[in-house]
C-alpha cells in the first residue's frame, strides 16, 4: 500500500472515531438554525456541512488541518495534497514516493488533445480545462470497479486512484491549453526530473526565471482549498455524492469556479490595476487614487480584490503573495500599484456607507495577478485555470474523505413560497 493511501486510511479511522464521539454526545443536538432570509439568501452562514480538509477562520484565515497559511505557504503542492487528505505532512520518503507515482501517471491521452484542438479558437480556457478532464472520464478506475461490484468501504480507494490520475495530468493539461489557446500549439513534454509545480512552470514555457517556478509553487499552494461550502467545492461534492466519479465531480467543480463571483474574480483585479496604470501612470499620487476609488464606489461598482464573505482581516494569502512580490517583483508597476491600493482602499471602505462593507481588507485576488504580470503571464483568461489546477487538490481530498466516511448522497429540502407563507401564519 502506498504511504498516501495508508495515511488516508489512518486519517479516516481518526475522523470516524471523532464522529462516533460527536454522535454519542448528541446526534440530535441543534447547532444551527435557518432563517427565512438564509433560505432565500444563498444559505449564507448556515452550518450544514462537515469538511475536515480545511477551514477558514474569519480572523486567522485559511487553515489546512491545523496549520495556518504562514505554516504551510513554503511547502510544495504535493505536500499540501498529502496534508489535505491525510491530515499530516509527508516525510521525505513518502513525498518522493508520491511524486514518483504522479510522474508515472502524467501522460494525457491523445483523444483529449484532439477534443481540445477541435474547439473554437475563442473557447474560454476554463471550458477547455473542464472539458479536458471530462473527456478522460472513461478512464475512471472507480467507475470500472463500481460496475464490477464494489463495497461501500472501498469507494474511497478507487476515488484516490482517480484523484492521482487527474492530479498527475493537470499541469500538462493546463499548460497544453495555454499553448493551444495562446501559443503556437506545440506542447512542451513533461519532465520527470521536475516536481508538480516545476513541471507546470516549465510546460507553460513563459519564463525561465526561477522566480516564475517559485511563483507557480506558491500559487498552487495558496489556492488549494477553502472549506466545503464555496461554490466549486460544494458543487464537486454534491456531484460526487451521487457516485458520479471524480472526473464528473472535478469538471463540475471547475464549472462553478469559472464564475465571475468566484474564481474568475482574480482577473478583474489585474484589469483594475492596469486601468489605474493607464490613467495615472506607474506611481499614482495617493490622493488621486483615493478620489478615483471614491468615484468608482459612487458609481455603484465594487473595488475588485477587497472584501470577503468569511474573512474579517487581510487575507493571509494576500500577505504571502505580497511578501513574495517584495522579494521578487518590487520594481513591477502593477505590484507597486497593488501595494499602493492596499494603503488607500481599506480606510475608504471602512467608512463607506456607514461601514456596510463587512471586510474592508484585501483578499487573495488583490495581489496574485500583479505577480503573474511581472513574469509575462498576461492572458487574463488563463488565471482561473491556474486557480483551478490548485483547487482540484481540495475537490479530490474532500471527496475521498467524504466517501471514506460513508457520507450519503446530498439532498437538502427545498420549499415553496406558499409553504413559507403558511409557516409564517400558522404558529408552530
Ligand atoms: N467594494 C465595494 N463594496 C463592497 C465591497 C467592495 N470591495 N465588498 C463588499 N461591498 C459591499 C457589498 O456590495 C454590499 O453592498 P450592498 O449591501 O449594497 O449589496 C455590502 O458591502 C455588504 O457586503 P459584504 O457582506 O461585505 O460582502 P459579501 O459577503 O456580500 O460579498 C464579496 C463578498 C467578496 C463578493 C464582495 O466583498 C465583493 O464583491 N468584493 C469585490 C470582488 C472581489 O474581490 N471578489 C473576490 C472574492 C474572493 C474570491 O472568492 N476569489
Amino acid at each position: 500500500m502506498s504511504d498516501i493511501k495508508e495515511g488516508i486510511q489512518n486519517h479516516l479511522l481518526e475522523l470516524q472515531l471523532e464522529i462516533d464521539d460527536i454522535f454519542a454526545k448528541g446526534r440530535d443536538s441543534v447547532v444551527s438554525e435557518v432563517t427565512i432570509g438564509q433560505i432565500y439568501g444563498g444559505m449564507r452562514g448556515l452550518i450544514a456541512l462537515a469538511c475536515n480538509t480545511s477551514y477558514v477562520d474569519p480572523y486567522s484565515g485559511l487553515h489546512i488541518s491545523e496549520y495556518t497559511t504562514d505554516e504551510f505557504s513554503d511547502k510544495l503542492p504535493e505536500e499540501i495534497f498529502f496534508l489535505l487528505s491525510t491530515g499530516k505532512f509527508p516525510d521525505r520518503k513518502s513525498l518522493a514516493e508520491f511524486q514518483n507515482d504522479l510522474s508515472l501517471r502524467a501522460t494525457i491521452p491523445q483523444y483529449t488533445w484532439n477534443v481540445l484542438r477541435s474547439l473554437h479558437k475563442d473557447t474560454h480556457p476554463m471550458t477547455m480545462l473542464s472539458l479536458g478532464i471530462l473527456s478522460m472520464e472513461n478512464e475512471s478506475v472507480f467507475k470500472k470497479e463500481y460496475q464490477k461490484g464494489l463495497k461501500k468501504s472501498e469507494y474511497w480507494e478507487y476515488t484516490l486512484e482517480d484523484a492521482m490520475n487527474i492530479l498527475a495530468k493537470l499541469p500538462g493539461l493546463a499548460a497544453g491549453i495555454y499553448q493551444i489557446r495562446f501559443g503556437d500549439g506545440n506542447l512542451i513534454p513533461h519532465d520527470s526530473n521536475l516536481d508538480w509545480s516545476g513541471n507546470l512552470a516549465n510546460m507553460l514555457g513563459i519564463s525561465n526565471d526561477k522566480g516564475f517556478a517559485d511563483l507557480m509553487r506558491l500559487y498552487l499552494v495558496l489556492h488549494c482549498d477553502h472549506e466545503g461550502g464555496n461554490v466549486s467545492a460544494f458543487t464537486s461534492r454534491v456531484v460526487n455524492s451521487a457516485l458520479s466519479d471524480l472526473y464528473y465531480a472535478v469538471s463540475a467543480g471547475l464549472n462553478g469556479l469559472a464564475g465571475p463571483l468566484h474564481g474568475l474574480a482574480n482577473q478583474e483585479c489585474l484589469r483594475f490595476i492596469l486601468e489605474i496604470h493607464d490613467k495615472f501612470g506607474d506611481d499614482p499620487d495617493e490622493d488621486v487614487l483615493r478620489a478615483y476609488i471614491l468615484d468608482i464606489l459612487n458609481s455603484g461598482k465594487v473595488i475588485p480584490g477587497y472584501g470577503h464573505a468569511v474573512l474579517r482581516v487581510t487575507d493571509p494569502r494576500f500577505t504571502a503573495f505580497m511578501n513574495f512580490g517584495e522579494a521578487n517583483c518590487a520594481s513591477n508597476h502593477c505590484f507597486k500599484i497593488a501595494k499602493k491600493l492596499f494603503s488607500v482602499v481599506p480606510d475608504i471602505l471602512i467608512h463607506y456607507k456607514g461601514g456596510k462593507v463587512a471586510n474592508p481588507w484585501p483578499n487573495v485576488d488583490a495581489m496574485s495577478g500583479s505577480l503573474l504580470n511581472h513574469y509575462g503571464l498576461n492572458e487574463f483568461d488563463f488565471y482561473t485555470v491556474l486557480f483551478g489546477v490548485s483547487r482540484v487538490m481540495g475537490f479530490c481530498a474532500q471527496n475521498i474523505l467524504a466517501l471514506g466516511l460513508g457520507q450519503p448522497i446530498i439532498r437538502p429540502k427545498s420549499v415553496t413560497n406558499r409553504w413559507v407563507l403558511e409557516k409564517l401564519t400558522v404558529p408552530g
